[in-house]
């Protein structure tokens, strides 16, 4: 794994109806991030926050079925433009949500450099929906989607590619909250999913060991979309869309050493953590306990 680590905060909420997952960023700072890598020897640049413009009354909040299109595009591009400049020196970019939204540019900016990106989605949704099959108009439901190259154009076009990612380097972990539209999707793209039900049957530590021998075969770089949200909401409640019925954070800490074991991550991003709805920031608490784990961190 790389040694040197670009830390990027997104505070973006419009991609979603609640506020406070803009604070996101600033909780995980405060539950110690960067102590933690910095303890695990890591050379951390700490990039701060990436600009979110709000919207005005004037601004047509509404294009098609997606809530707040300008300001997502305009932050996803920033972002898309920065992860594209950290990798380019060979800095690790980990991005701090933020709402999912974010994963438009984080992945913009990460699949330009490999041929065959894998990306592991931990999280309760697919994400995979569009303007047409949203039920809420909230881009955070779209990111997957988008970097399959579905949705408003000026969203799958974030720095003039598209696709970004290959379906088939997809794998979906701890899904149980799946619209129609994202089902019919993930048929026809052929996007691998470990749904809560394959995991309670196989268990973690077969999950995750099938998932990396996947990637490993084929892809030439993995990224890690961690939405807190696939966490159980009993353990993790500071999120936005709580499903209940989730992942453990014994599992959840599995899964991310595993991952640190197996060294084929080249980049990640934690989102979701809204500390309004968080009890004592244990959310956030929770995420820095995963990265911990994703970079090394050893019990013994
Ligand atoms: N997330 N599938 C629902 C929708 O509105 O599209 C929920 C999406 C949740 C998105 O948690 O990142
Ligand atoms: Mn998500
Ligand atoms: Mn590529
Ligand atoms: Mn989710």
């Amino acid at each position: 794994m790389q040694r040197n680590m670009s830390i990027i905060g997104v505070p973006m909420d419009l991609g979603q109806s609640r506020r406070g997952v803009d604070m996101g960023p600033s909780a995980i700072r405060y539950a110690g991030v960067i102590e933690t890598l910095e303890n695990l020897k890591y050379n951390i640049a700490d990039l701060g926050d990436v600009a979110v413009s709000r919207p005005d009354s004037k601004d047509n909040l509404q294009e098609g079925n997606l809530r707040n299109l300008k300001q997502v595009f305009e932050c996803n591009q920033t972002l898309a433009e920065m992860v594209d400049e950290e990798i380019a020196e060979k800095r690790f970019p980990l991005v701090l949500g933020g709402d999912h939204s974010i994963a438009i540019g984080t992945l913009a900016g990460t699949a330009k450099h490999y041929e065959n990106l894998g990306v592991i989605w931990y999280d309760a949704h697919g994400d995979l929906n569009s303007g047409e099959t949203s039920p809420s108009g909230n881009i955070h439901g779209m990111p997957l989607a988008v970097s399959l190259g579905i949705g408003h154009e000026k969203l799958t076009n974030i720095l003039d590619y598209a696709p970004k990612v290959n379906p088939e380097n997809i794998v979906i972990v701890g899904a149980r909250s799946l619209d129609p539209g994202e089902k019919v999707l993930i048929r026809e793209q052929g996007v691998t999913v470990y749904s809560m039900h394959e995991i309670d049957r196989l268990g973690m530590p077969q999950v995750m060991e099938e998932s990396i021998n996947y990637l490993k075969r084929r892809t030439d770089g993995v990224h890690l979309s961690l939405d807190l949200d696939g966490l159980d909401p009993e353990e993790a409640p500071g999120v936005g869309t709580p499903v209940m019925g989730g992942l453990s954070y014994r599992e959840s800490h599995l899964a991310m050493e595993m991952l640190s074991e197996s060294d084929i991550l080249t980049s990640a991003e934690f989102v979701e953590v809204n500390p309004i709805l968080d009890d004592k920031n244990k959310t956030a608490s929770m995420a820095v306990g995963l990265i911990g784990s994703l970079f090394g961190e050893k019990l013994k």
